[in-house]
């Protein structure tokens, strides 16, 4: 019943910083998503009969891929699929599903905040076995791979009734299909205080959270509404489309904007928040206050013990270089160990696996803790929630307090879409041949204290990611970081991050791009951002 099929490969199917992400048609030609899957079973080992997760965000090609991947894995020699009611599992379920079960791995099928649909985008990615993104190592061997494939291996068999709960054989393989809520609501029950939340909300707090048509819809309705008491409605855009509804399920103040405007409305929720495509990042607004990404992460660390799953304190924290070092001073004060890792989840599996770190995050709207090894879009918006039950004050309030007690540190990201793939990398050519000119360098009244490439050295597998970002560090402590994006489907995004810090109180409320405007100008003039991008401004600024 196995069937060899030959195919010819394919030389673009290079993984990113988050799996293989291209447009639909991409995907629909001729064994492009087979050879993929195949390049992935051939780089791994020792799977045989074991148990492998497969599920994806909901969009565009999600069910006709899954259908493919259970074929295949079960001509490959896997035991069991594991996969999730209608082929959805948001990112951090998958994650959470492959370590309860004990699962060899997982694919994840999905883009992520990328807009889906048939001419967007979709994307494949494989987790380990400790649930995480696949490390560089083995991304590379699926490349390698993936560049001389020859043949993939599928069974003939019908297909699977995706959205019915229960069990199947395939060719002798065992596929179950699982309620992918269930597993995910008793996780966050293990963590949060649900009661004192729940009599927050009781006493009036109004808390919506924004779906964005994407995937964690059925997690919040059940979590906010069903479990915590919220009124019907609480979550909006709560019904996965394939589409997204047309929009980019990408909670930030440009997409999310609808709902973070009826936060700040005199009349509208106290507490908003909004998910991605595939559930794991997280948009967190109060009244009167967006919290950045950044802060959100050293307000999480610093208030961790307030949550019953990290009452006896947290190991340490991690956070991706270009995030701002609000959680450096969190970790400073509290005595605890700070990584500061490339841009992607995959490179803090190590450190959250060997206990050296307890809580991650990104800038780019993403936080995490130890009880995954992705990030995770509802958990974050639960611990503010269990922060907020626990302190009895509102987001603004622990934001300003914080801010007081560490200092600020003034952070905004300018993206550049869309611009023509060699004008970018002129661009950073350009900056990476000047680094070595620039220490010493005064730009306005900024001097330049340092500049480099930046390279993590892995600490607990000695590993060495190089070429990771260019960092111009300026005397006093802010900086500018300039790197091309590693998840777009088309042309080249340049992502410029910027971040000042600032200890005195009184000097908390400026307007962010006013309070950063001096090093904004100083990016251009380092990389002379306009004449290589050919744009004024940046498409999207968070
Ligand atoms: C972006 C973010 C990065 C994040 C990655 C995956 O990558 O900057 O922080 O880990 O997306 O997030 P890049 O290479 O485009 O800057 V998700 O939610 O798209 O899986
Ligand atoms: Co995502």
């Amino acid at each position: 019943m196995i069937l060899t099929i030959t195919t010819k490969p394919y030389s673009d199917q290079k993984p990113g910083t988050s799996g293989l992400r291209k447009k639909v048609p991409v995907f629909q030609q001729e064994n492009y998503a087979e050879n993929f899957i195949q390049s992935i079973f051939d780089s791994l080992e020792g799977f045989a009969g074991k148990t492998l997760v497969i599920g994806g965000d909901g969009r565009y090609f999600n069910r006709e891929v899954i259908q493919k991947a259970i074929r295949m894995a079960a001509a490959n020699g896997f035991g069991k699929v594991l996969v999730g009611q209608a082929g959805i599992l948001s990112t951090p379920t998958a994650s959470h599903v492959i370590r309860k079960y004990q699962a060899f791995g997982g694919i994840v099928l999905s883009a992520s905040h990328n807009p889906g649909g048939p001419t967007e985008d979709f994307g494949i990615k494989y987790n380990i076995g400790n649930g995480g993104p696949a490390p560089e190592r083995i991304t590379d061997a699926i490349f390698e791979r993936s560049k001389s494939i020859e043949t993939y291996k599928i069974v003939e068999a019908a297909d699977i009734d995706l959205d019915r709960i229960g069990t199947a054989d395939v060719a002798g393989m065992t596929v179950e299909v699982i309620d992918s809520v269930a597993d995910y609501v008793e996780l966050m029950e293990s963590l949060f205080d649900f009661d004192a939340i729940r009599s927050l909300i009781k006493s009036g707090f109004r808390v919506v959270i924004d779906s964005m048509s994407a995937v964690t819809g059925p997690y919040a309705t059940e979590i906010l509404e069903k479990r915590l008491g919220a009124p019907a409605g609480s979550v909006r855009n709560a019904i996965p489309l394939p589409d997204f509804g047309h929009h980019h399920p990408d909670p930030n103040l440009v997409h999310a904007k609808e709902l973070y405007d009826d936060v700040m409305s005199p009349s509208g929720p106290d507490f908003g928040a909004a998910s991605d495509g595939d559930g794991d990042r997280n948009m967190v607004v109060g009244k009167g206050m967006f919290v950045t990404p950044s802060d959100s992460l050293a307000i999480i660390a610093a208030n961790a013990k307030l949550a019953p799953g990290y009452a006896d304190g947290i190991a340490g924290i991690a956070r991706s270089m270009p995030t701002s070092a609000a959680a450096d001073r969190v970790a400073e004060k509290l005595g605890l160990g700070i990584y500061e890792t490339p841009t992607g989840w995959k490179y803090f599996g190590n450190l959250l696996d060997a206990g050296k770190v307890t809580v991650c995050g990104e800038e780019s709207f993403g936080t995490g803790s130890n009880h995954v090894r992705e990030k995770d879009g509802l958990w974050a918006v639960l611990f503010w929630l269990n922060i907020i039950a626990a302190r009895r004050e509102s987001a603004r309030d622990i934001v300003v307090k914080h801010w007081a007690e560490f200092g600020r540190n003034y952070y905004s990201r300018h993206d550049y879409e869309g611009i023509d793939t060699e004008r970018a990398n002129t661009l950073m050519s350009e900056l990476r041949a000047k680094l070595d000119t620039l220490p010493g360098s005064r730009i306005g009244d900024l001097t330049v204290e340092a500049a480099d490439d930046f390279a993590y050295h892995d600490p607990v597998d000695q590993s060495v990611s190089k070429n990771q970002g260019i960092r111009v560090l300026f005397e006093g402590g802010s900086r500018v970081v300039f790197r091309l994006s590693g998840t777009g489907t088309s042309g080249a995004t340049l992502r410029v991050y910027v971040e000042r810090y600032e200890p005195d109180p009184s000097r908390h409320d400026i307007e962010t791009q006013s309070a950063l405007a001096d090093l904004i100008a100083a990016a251009e003039s380092i990389a002379k951002i306009r004449s290589h991008t050919v744009m004024d401004t940046p498409t999207v600024i968070t």
